[in-house]
């Protein structure tokens, strides 16, 4: 995995993006009774939204501001290296045009069917020198085959398909899986096995391909790197490559309600404990209904890069 992993370790420190149908919520579900149920990414399970009324919302979704290239200039900006969007959160609405299904951005949504936010970023992001990848969920609210074991392989073959798509299309140098573990939901199918399985069909596609270790099991032995979250170990996970992923306030998909933002000082310092330890350093931004980065962000990665820059490292 040297090889491969070569850009990954000098890059270190990259920006992790949460856009899906639940941003435009913004985090804030008004049930019938007219009450307020408050969530970000997870709203739909956490505020026990009807399917119905989650998909009347997304259809409702135009994140017409979404501006790829405002959004790479903040990365570069901040001395991020790397993006990480999420392709398909829990909810599995995909952000790009798939084919495999209607539950996306392009075909249940406002949004106009001209765009994909998904190739504009990967234009932007080649335009500037920055690494592009896809967080996807492996586990499914919407797909009707998930998580039934009996019907798991039917749904695992969309799946695989939709990931062909996001790798012939974009090409992406990295891949952050998620959704894998089974405490959550004790029916969840998926197995070490099925993870191996996934992961050599991958590298089949692209052997350069960057893979985290949910992939499977978080295993040493699965993907590539570790995953440790909103946390910076003292040590290298036994050894292997790290990235530890963190919010700006306490959500990873936006949240008008949270204005919890950690200051500059503290998200400097993290960067430098995270890198300092030999691990890479993934920061999150959750841009609101419209597709905009919030202003609060936006300030907090300026400042970062104005850091790095001034001590000489930029
Ligand atoms: C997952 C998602 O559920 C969450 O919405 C977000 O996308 C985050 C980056 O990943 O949440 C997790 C995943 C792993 C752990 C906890 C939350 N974990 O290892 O403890």
């Amino acid at each position: 995995t040297a090889d491969r992993t070569n850009w990954f370790r000098q890059d270190r420190f990259g920006m992790f993006i949460h856009f899906g149908a639940y941003s435009n919520l913004e985090g804030e579900y008004q049930r019938p009774d007219g009450t307020v149920c408050r969530n970000a990414e997870w709203i739909q399970r956490q505020c026990k939204i009807p399917k119905d009324a989650y998909e009347k919302q997304a259809k409702a979704f135009d994140p017409a501001e979404f501006d790829a290239k405002a959004v790479v200039r903040a990365a570069k900006d901040a001395g991020m290296k790397y993006i990480v969007i999420t392709s398909k959160h829990h909810e599995g609405y995909a952000m790009w045009p798939t084919k495999v299904n209607s539950w996306n951005l392009r075909d249940h949504s406002s949004f106009d069917k001209k765009r994909d936010i998904l190739a504009e970023l990967k234009k932007a992001s080649d335009e500037a020198g920055i690494k592009l990848g896809f967080y996807y969920s492996i586990w499914d609210w919407h797909d009707p085959d998930f998580p039934d074991p009996a019907t798991f392989p039917k749904y695992e073959k969309r799946m695989y398909a939709q990931l062909k798509e996001l790798v012939d299309t974009y090409d992406p140098a990295l891949l952050w899986f998620d959704g894998e573990w089974d405490t959550e939901d004790p029916h969840n199918p998926w197995t070490a096995k099925d993870g191996e399985r996934l992961e050599s069909y991958l590298r089949g596609l692209n052997p350069d391909l960057v893979i985290n270790n949910r992939v499977g099991k978080r295993r040493v032995v699965d993907g590539d790197y570790g995953t440790p979250e909103q946390e910076i170990p003292d040590a290298p996970v036994d050894g292997q490559l790290w990235e530890s992923c963190m919010t700006l306030n306490d959500n990873w998909g936006f949240a008008r309600y949270d204005q919890n933002w950690k200051s500059g000082t503290t998200l400097v310092h993290n960067l430098l404990a995270t890198t300092s330890r030999s691990g890479n350093y993934l920061l999150n931004v959750g841009p609101d209904a419209r597709g905009r980065i919030p202003g609060p962000s936006v300030d907090r990665l300026k400042e970062m890069g104005t850091w790095l820059r001034t001590a000489g490292q930029g």
